[in-house]
């Protein structure tokens, strides 16, 4: 197959990529915004590398015609999950797309059905469509939804893989077994003060949020406001911020929104 050819082929993929992790990062945005716990804590993808495909063509016996679809995962994109419990929610999100902007073809559970390796994931692969420069088509991606500590596990595990090229040692994995148990164990002890963890995760939100909305409310009175009055503001905000009370920063914002009614300006 020439080099040209590489690149039509490919082209799809990177498209494919592109847009399935915006879709998501706009799902985990939405969360935030709501001042939610995102099942979704971090996204990201990566079109397969030519060395990669050639290997797994060679490996599973795959015909250079079949390449795109019997390798499912030429885009991949990965959903890291903060808690184990947030694995099934982020799936029901994917499974809310079905027969709408993609297609599920098939999922693999390896969170309960282990691989011998010690990996756990879960994969769905689905059929997205999509129009490029060479018209419509549909490709194939594999969306892996991992937790945090599995996604530790897997990084390092991968990067052995490639170092021993398949012969690694029976010692290193059995320890590397023996590790994707320990990130399991991880798992369970922080689902069960997940809780606490939350509450403190929509704490700093919440506190994020005000001082965006603060700081934008006091931008929009600098140009109607005394510069005096304007800088007494300020202060006051940066006062507020250190000493990092919640109630104390909400009452200065609503000081700020009745000194928006009184010179009309439009708050958020
Ligand atoms: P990359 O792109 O370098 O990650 P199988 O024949 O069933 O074992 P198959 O057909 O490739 O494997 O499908 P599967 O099981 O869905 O695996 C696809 C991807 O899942 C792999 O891509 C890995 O990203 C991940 N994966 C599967 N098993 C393991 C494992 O034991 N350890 C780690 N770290 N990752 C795994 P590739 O092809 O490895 O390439």
């Amino acid at each position: 197959m020439e080099m040209m050819k590489w690149n039509e082929i490919l082209l799809p993929y990177d498209q494919v990529v592109n847009e399935l992790v915006l879709k998501f990062q706009g799902i985990q945005k939405n969360y935030l915004l709501l001042e939610k716990h995102s099942p979704i804590e971090e996204v990201y993808g990566r079109v397969k590398s030519m060395a990669s495909i050639l290997d797994k063509a060679n490996r599973k016996n795959i015909p250079m015609d079949k390449i795109t679809e019997k390798i499912e995962d030429i885009a991949g994109i990965r959903i890291i999950c903060r808690f184990v419990e947030d694995i099934n929610r982020t799936i029901g999100i994917i499974r809310e797309r079905n027969g709408r902007d993609l297609k599920i073809i098939e999922e693999e559970d390896y969170v309960t059905k282990t691989k011998s390796s010690g990996y756990r994931s879960y994969h769905v692969t689905v059929r997205y469509p999509i129009i490029t420069a060479m018209g419509y088509t549909e490709v194939l991606a594999e969306i892996q939804v991992r937790s945090l500590a599995m996604n530790f596990w897997a990084t390092i595990e991968h990067s052995l893989k490639y170092k021993y090229n398949g012969n690694m040692p029976d010692e290193l994995q059995k320890r590397l077994v023996a590790c994707a148990e320990a990130a399991f164990k991880l798992d369970k002890e922080m689902s069960t003060i997940r809780d606490e963890i939350m509450e403190a995760q929509k704490v700093i939100q919440t506190k994020n949020n005000l001082v965006d909305e603060i700081l934008k409310n006091i931008q929009s009175l600098y140009y109607v406001a005394k510069v005096d009055k304007m800088n007494q503001f300020n202060m006051q905000f940066i006062e507020l911020y250190q000493e990092g009370n919640l109630e104390k920063l909400f009452s200065f914002n609503k000081q700020l929104k009745i000194m928006a009614e009184l010179y009309k300006v439009r708050f958020i």
